[in-house]
Order: structure tokens, then sequence, then C-alpha cells
């Protein structure tokens, strides 16, 4: 850690400390009397690390415009740089999940150094065959492991290939695939055709993965194909794995899902049959939003947690999903975004760790809907502010992460050594 971020974090954290010690102790006798052991609960949450998106560390956009803020990472070791910060002031992001081609560079090693100089590893690795890269032979604008074209397939097979290599180079032991492949109007696509080609380009990456990794089916309801998608559904997504074999598991990204649909169901479907890849944390209001986790429907998210943290108590089989935050800050300086979304995650956490097991087996065993229903609010209900504030204290990270970011004047130094590049339209990109 920077001593001077280091420094300031301790002088922070110092003012923090009285009070702290008593919310502490006073949250510390209120779970006692409902029978939690707090010290259990901060250690698990001590524990719990999540995965930052690198493309999450620029500024997003629309289709519409981007409106970029100052002081943007430039290039794969700018963004280590926040990643770096982001887990420094709040201790709960140590991996980065990188997007390939977003992130190449020409040398793995002193990337795979950098970031471990900074205490980052890396976690799933992304392939992009959802937009067209300059030079590239065939173009992915009616889709890539699906196309119609072999020699398109085979490109996109190719940059499967490449990233698994990479994120060999780096220590990933997962590859991401979510394809845009899909249609915009009806009798474009023939729909069984099409998975069939998906599933023979998918078969050949998955004979590429080595023995300890993993393939992360992304599913994605519409967007860029706004009629249907090709993994439109948690059950194409099963579908797919299933077929791949025991490697392949299914992700799930919140934003992409139909609207009012249950995901915290899906997840513990998922759990059941052993697919559970793991998350791409997110919230929504509309559609794949992007916007920052917990933001809109925390009680969604308590809810998917509450699923995990129930499979982790019955020890089922297999049960090790990867977290990471998927987000688009487009008014947010993207560190804080991401600061606030690890924190919300880990709230979520804390709360599904809250629920008294054995009282919601009893209710639920009696039909009692109500008891039952309000044995997970009381856990929501709960603000375990203090036990996040003790954990990132304990570990040396600040008491308040964003109080302490903008009193340290990263971004500010940054919009310095960072001068936009401008783009040949004159535009800064
Ligand atoms: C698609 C998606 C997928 C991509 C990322 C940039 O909407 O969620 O995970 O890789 O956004
Ligand atoms: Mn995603
Ligand atoms: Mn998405």
């Amino acid at each position: 850690m920077k001593q001077s971020l280091r420094t300031l974090i301790e002088a922070h954290n110092e003012k923090a400390r009285g009070p702290l010690q008593s919310d502490y102790a006073h949250l510390g006798e209120q779970l006692a009397r409902r029978g939690v052991d707090i010290d259990a609960v901060r250690q698990r949450v001590a524990a719990f690390g999540l995965a930052i998106p690198s493309w999450g560390v620029g500024t997003g956009g629309t289709r519409f415009a981007r409106f970029p803020g100052a002081g943007e990472p430039r290039h794969v070791f700018d963004k280590i740089q926040d990643c770096a910060v982001v887990h420094q002031l709040t201790g709960a992001t140590p991996s980065v999940s990188l997007h390939i081609p977003w992130d190449k560079c020409s040398d793995w090693s002193e990337l795979r150094q950098t970031a471990h100089a900074q205490g980052l590893s890396f976690d799933a690795i992304n392939s992009n065959t959802f937009s067209d890269q300059p030079g590239q032979a065939h173009s992915y604008k009616f889709g890539s492991l699906s196309h119609t074209d072999a020699a398109t397939r085979a490109q996109a097979v190719e940059h499967n290939v490449e990233c698994i290599e990479i994120g060999r180079l780096l220590g990933s032991k997962a590859l991401t695939v979510w394809v845009g492949d899909g249609s915009n109007f009806p009798g474009q696509s023939h729909f069984r055709r099409a998975f069939e080609r998906y599933l023979d380009s998918s078969r050949q990456i998955y004979a590429e993965l080595p023995g300890d990794w993993r393939m992360f089916l992304e599913h994605k309801i519409a967007e860029p194909a706004f009629y249907s998608t090709v993994i439109q559904d948690w059950g194409s997504s099963f579908l797919a794995a299933s077929t791949l074999g025991p490697k392949a598991q299914c992700l799930v990204d919140l934003g992409h899902h139909a609207p009012n649909v249950n995901i915290e169901m899906i997840v513990s479907r998922l759990i059941g049959a052993g697919k559970l890849a793991g998350f791409h944390f997110n919230d929504s209001k509309y559609g794949d939003d992007d916007l920052d986790a917990g933001s809109v429907s925390p009680y969604r998210l308590f809810l998917v947690f509450n699923e995990l943290v129930a499979a982790a108590h019955e020890q089922v089989n297999g049960f090790d999903p990867a977290y990471m935050l998927d987000q688009s800050h487009n008014v947010t300086d993207p560190i804080e975004s991401l600061m606030s979304s690890a924190v919300q995650v880990q709230r979520s956490y804390a709360q599904a760790l809250l629920v008294d097991r054995g009282a919601l087996d009893a209710a639920q065993e009696a039909n009692d809907a109500l008891a039952a229903t309000q044995l997970l609010q009381r856990a929501f209900q709960t603000d375990v502010d203090p036990i996040l504030q003790r954990v990132r204290v304990d570990a040396g990270r600040a008491v308040d992460p964003v109080v302490a970011y903008r009193a340290s004047a990263y971004r500010q130094r940054m919009a310095q050594d960072r001068p936009a590049i401008l783009s040949s339209g004159g535009g800064i990109v």
C-alpha cells in the first residue's frame, strides 16, 4: 500500500475508533440476544472478496453518449492502479476480472507482477466477440460462436482460446463467455441451428480449458440483439453448460433477466444442479442498466445472498461461486461507485449471515409463511455497518472508504498524471 494512503487511512480511522468500538459492542449485545455471535459473522465477512471488472474503473456510457471524467485510466496498468485503490480503501476487492482485447498489453508477466505487488490477483477472464476489432478478418455483426459462417465461428473460437492463454499467464482459473449473438427480426435466425452452432464452437473452447479451469456461460435476455438471443436465459445457459460438461457453469449477471423474474430462485436451482458459476453484481430498474449493486433493490441482493449462505450452511457439494461486479458508471467517479458497491455486496452477505437458519427451517416445515418471511426481514433490517467497519479497520482499510478517498485527492492527482487522449475526431476517448 502506498505510504501516503496508508497514513491517511490511519488518521481517518483514528477519529472513528471510539464510536465504532461502542457501536460494535452494542450490536454484539443485540445479536447475542438473537443467538448470533458477532465475531463469527465478522470473520466470515473478512474472508469474503469480490473481483472488480477492469472495464468498471473507466466511465461507462450509453449508445447515446459517454461523459468521461478526469484522470480516466488510459490502459490496463492504469486500471490496475485504480483497482488497487479500491482494494486499499475497502479490503473487499482482492482480484480483477480482465476483458480481452480491451485489456491487451505487451507484457503479461509485468502486468501480473504489478498486480501482485498491489495485493491483487486475476479472477475470470472475459472474451469479447460482441464487437469488431480493427483489422479483424470476419465481422461479428451477425454473430460469433453461432454465426452461420464457419470462418467467423472459427475466429471467435480462436479468440477465446487466446483468452485462455492470457489467463494462464495471469493466474486466472476461469473464462467468462458472453456473446451478443441473436436476432432482431422474427424469422431472421433458425433458433435450433444457431444453438447447435454455438454448442459446437463452445465445445472447441471447452476442449482447450486447463484441468483446473471453469468456463462461465453468461446469459442475457436482450441487447444488442432485441428479438432473440442465443443464450437468452438460464434455461439455455443450463442446457449449454450441461451439454459441455462439468467445467461449464452458468454465470448470473443480475441485470440480464426478464423483468420481475425471481433471480434468487434461479440461483437456488443452479446451486442444486451444481451449475452456479458465480455472479456479475449490479442493479437495475428497467433492463441491463448496470447500476450500482444494491442501489435500487437491496432486498433482492440480500435474497440472493440468503440462498448462498443457505447453500454454504448446508455444505452443498462443489459450491464455489465467483463473485464479481459488472457495472457501468455514468454519473459518478467509478472508484467511488466500485467501493460503495463492494461494501453493499458485503452488507448483503453479512445480513444473510444473520438469518436464523434453524428457525427458518422450522417455519418452512410448519408452513408458517409470516414467521418465515419475518426471519428474513429481521436479518435484512439489521444495520450491520459496525461489522463492516470493524472488518475494514482491523485490516487497515478505511472506516469510510468514500470519505477517505475524497480526502486523498487521488482523482485530482490522476487528472494531472493522465492527460486525456484526444481521438482523431478531436473528442476525448
Ligand atoms: C454484457 C455484459 C458482459 C460483458 C460486459 C461488458 O451486457 O454484462 O458481462 O462482458 O457486459
Ligand atoms: Mn456481465
Ligand atoms: Mn450486462
